[in-house]
């Protein structure tokens, strides 16, 4: 699979490990080509040391993005984190809107507060300015303080309740957002962690840790940039969130037990390897998608349309044809599902490697369905849908799976005998347009 070229919009902190020093590791570790624009160049960052120098590149923004134009180059990701003026908040803007592609992905990390305050380089009208990039956002990862700020709503030190993060969600639907993270938040004074919902599918969830006492710098940027790393693999959004926080979460302890200057930002190199390992186990794990929307029947008729040519090349065309249009084509499966079938997509990683579809009747499963690309062959899958198809069986209480297969389809047959599956009985049913079906029915006890 080839990943997409992501453009990093931050500035460099020479010492400090905070915005680009930060992301540009992180996010190349998982594979993505990352790009960088840098906004300005200071000696170290603003939050602990001893003043710091700042050369302002805003006026380099503008040649640089018009440069990359005349090479008709457009990102696929754009990751924007600390802005130092509302220049460069327009400037960046503009940069989304000449440099996107039609699958271009925006993540902005609205870097200007934490802990109810405004960093002290910025004034109150700052978060307005903000707010305008925010609204160009596809995922928007922005601190509690932040976020309130932006939307002009009183921030109140945590602990929070579930309803209350519910209704901040609520009111960021604003910003016209795909998805949003919200980090630093708390329920109770143990714990920490981030929050986060899907506006696209209405997911919520939250993600919490052990409290780790003391301040740390460029947390922000390390967790933004795993989360980054992690959601340009096309990992869902709940384990993106996982891997972020673990990631941020096990740099700070680290950082912690050294008992190291906390102004030199958190020991994240040490965590690389265990981020990529995370990150590419997630990508080849395996999922079971239950087919309830328009979008997840089309993706299995789709799955019908690669699957079936590959699997009956020893039946005639017209049949195969015949029988993905009556059986397996778009109208047919929302007919089985709106009659009480159930269907999966069985996903593994990131990518739809099959189907299942049951009708559970009183005393056994009937399975309707079960296939798995080529591409997916050898992995295991089938005995893997197995267990889940016996775990629904338990729930429902039944204990018994039986099918039918064509008598010719030897490989099949071989299969369902290697998963324990035994022939009971043979039978000859006309199926339309004078095709016939020459089955045998094979059951599985257990
Ligand atoms: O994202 C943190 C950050 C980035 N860049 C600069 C900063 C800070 C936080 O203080 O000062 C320059």
């Amino acid at each position: 699979m080839t990943h997409g070229r992501i453009l990093a919009v931050h500035d460099i902190s020479c010492v400090g490990r905070c915005s680009l020093t930060v992301a540009l590791p992180i996010i190349s570790s998982v594979g993505i080509e990352c790009s960088v624009l840098p906004t300005a160049v200071l000696s170290t960052h603003t939050g602990g040391f001893q003043g710091f120098t700042y050369r302002d590149l805003t006026s380099d923004v503008v040649p640089i993005q018009d440069h990359w134009r005349s090479l008709g180059l457009t990102f696929d990701a754009f990751y924007t984190g600390f802005l130092g003026s509302f220049e460069q908040i327009d400037l960046v803007k503009d940069l989304i809107d000449n440099l996107s592609n039609e699958k271009t992905t925006v993540y902005v990390d609205p870097v200007m507060a934490d802990n109810g305050k405004l960093y002290t380089i910025f004034d109150e009208s700052f978060p307005k300015g903000m707010r305008t990039l925010c609204e160009k956002a596809d995922v928007l990862m922005p601190n509690l303080t932040e976020l309130c700020f932006m939307l002009g709503l009183e921030y109140r030190p945590g602990p929070y309740t579930w309803e209350y993060i519910e209704s901040i969600f609520k009111e960021a639907e604003v910003f016209g957002l795909k998805k949003i993270v919200i980090t630093g938040v708390s329920f109770d004074s143990d714990t920490v962690g981030a929050v986060f919902k899907d506006y696209e599918t209405g997911a919520t969830g939250q993600v919490m840790r052990p409290v780790i006492e003391g301040y740390y710098h460029g947390t922000g940027d390390v967790f933004g940039s795993a989360l980054v790393g992690a959601l340009e693999n096309k990992l869902s959004l709940e384990d993106s969130v996982r891997v972020a926080v673990d990631f941020t979460v096990e740099a700070i302890k680290r950082t912690f037990y050294s008992g190291a200057d906390v102004r030199y930002g958190v020991d994240f190199e040490l965590g690389i390897a265990d981020y990529v390992k995370h990150v590419g186990d997630l990508r080849k794990s395996l999922r079971f998608e239950q087919v309830r929307e328009p979008g997840q029947i089309a993706r299995v008729s789709d799955l019908a349309a690669t699957i079936w040519p590959e699997a009956y090349s020893f039946l005639d065309h017209g049949l195969i044809e015949y029988m993905v249009r009556t059986f397996q084509s778009y109208g047919p499966i929302s007919d089985y599902v709106a009659k009480g079938f159930v269907y999966y997509i069985v996903v593994c990683g990131t990518e739809d490697a099959g189907y299942i579809g049951y009708n559970m009747e009183k005393d056994r499963m009937f399975l309707s369905k079960m296939y798995i690309s080529k591409d997916h062959r050898g992995e295991g899958l089938f005995t893997k849908v197995l267990a889940k198809l016996k775990s629904d069986c338990r729930d429902a209480g039944v204990n018994a799976i039986y099918l039918t297969v064509n008598r010719e389809n030897t490989a099949a047959i071989g299969a369902y005998k290697h998963l324990g599956f035994k022939t009971i009985d043979r039978v000859d049913s006309p199926i339309g347009e004078g095709f016939e079906m020459n089955d045998y029915i094979m059951e599985l006890r257990f």
